[in-house]
């Protein structure tokens, strides 16, 4: 019995020496020392010991057990050890590492030249406000002087909701309900989405953007305009451009101009970026229409006005010397990101 005992204790502690996993030290433990185990098996044979025997053979027997069972709690912190080791080796950051970089989107190159031409405004004192894409038939086209014959209000050019409803052609209906919630001395642009029925191509799209301004007080004239017009578009594009006043027609105006600026490539020769003119169109303005003013509510007899409009595609295009205005809304980020 003694060596049957010695035997345990020498193979048990040689297993418990190798297992490096916990399963194994739990197989072991109940190997030996469970209610099944080796261990247990040789007390339950002790009552065919002689009493002399008893003593001795249960002394060792316990010592045994002490023995196996301080081997495995020892090996069993080993093992936690070297886990806890193990995962704290896996789990290591060099916190010395440069950090991911956060990728800024960029502003859309229409907006650029947007916030350019609105802090232009700002600054001589404008005020810039919104109104309605969906807009009433008579604030798009009959306030505006624009008669029920004219061809702008064909539905091959308009986009009707209804008879009396339409998406708005131009941002001018905005300036009418301006003039009717507020008195003079007015000062205001109207940028915005604007849409016409045309088919998509490289100048065309049903939607693009316009920016309309105007100024309405007492004793505002021509010079006015001129003068607010050419600070403008020396701010925009630089103050050595050189404009012109064209005569043109608006209903909505009267008198009627387009602004031109000098070819800054061929300063006026002509050349293939102004298509031999010399001059490239810019604006259309004019004196606000009495008509048009007396729909705002503003008496023509005591207030005057000037108005202007222009398309904000275009102005973009031709800083950036774009040549499809479909870029500008397909969101192409290969695109979008060579701007701001
Ligand atoms: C243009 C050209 C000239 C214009 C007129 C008005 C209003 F409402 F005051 F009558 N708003 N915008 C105007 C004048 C627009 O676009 C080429």
């Amino acid at each position: 019995m003694k060596n049957q005992l010695e035997k345990i204790r020498q193979s048990a502690l040689e297993a418990v020496k190798s297992a490096d996993m916990m399963q194994d030290i739990e197989a072991l433990r109940i190997k030996c020392l469970g209610k099944k185990g080796e261990l247990t098996a040789i007390l339950k044979q002790m009552g065919k010991l002689s009493a002399e025997e008893r003593p001795a053979i249960g002394q060792l027997a316990n010592e045994i057990r002490g023995k196996i069972e301080q081997a495995i709690e020892e090996k069993t912190k080993e093992i936690k050890r070297k886990e806890q080791e193990a995962k704290l080796l896996s789990e290591k950051i060099d916190v010395t590492l440069p950090g991911k970089a956060t990728k800024l989107g960029s502003r859309h190159p229409l907006t650029v030249v947007l916030d350019d031409i609105k802090e232009i405004f700002v600054g001589m004192g404008f005020d810039i406000v919104d109104g309605p894409e969906v807009e009433l038939d008579y604030y798009n086209f009959e306030a505006l002087n624009i008669p029920k014959d004219h061809p702008a209000r064909d539905t091959q050019d308009t986009f009707y909701i209804t008879d009396n409803i339409v998406l708005r052609t131009q941002t001018s209906p905005v300036q009418i309900r301006v003039m009717e919630q507020q008195k003079p001395p007015i000062r205001i642009i109207s940028p915005g989405r604007v849409y016409r029925s045309d088919a998509v191509d490289a100048t065309h799209s049903p939607v693009f953007h316009q920016i309309e301004g105007l100024v309405v007080d007492k004793g505002i004239t021509f010079a006015d305009l001129k003068g607010t017009l050419e600070t403008f578009v020396k701010r925009l594009y630089g103050e050595d451009t050189v404009v012109r006043f064209r005569p043109h027609h608006f209903p909505f105006t009267e008198p009627s101009a387009e602004l031109d600026v000098q070819c800054f490539n061929c300063h006026g020769e002509g050349c293939r970026l102004c298509k031999g003119e010399g001059w490239i169109e810019i604006l259309g303005c004019g004196m606000v229409h009495p008509d048009v003013l007396r729909n705002g509510g503003i008496d023509p007899e005591e207030y005057s006005g000037f108005a202007l409009g222009y398309g904000l595609e275009r102005v973009c295009m031709r800083r950036y010397g774009i040549d499809d205005l479909r870029l500008f809304f397909e969101n192409d980020v290969r695109f979008l990101k060579q701007f701001d």
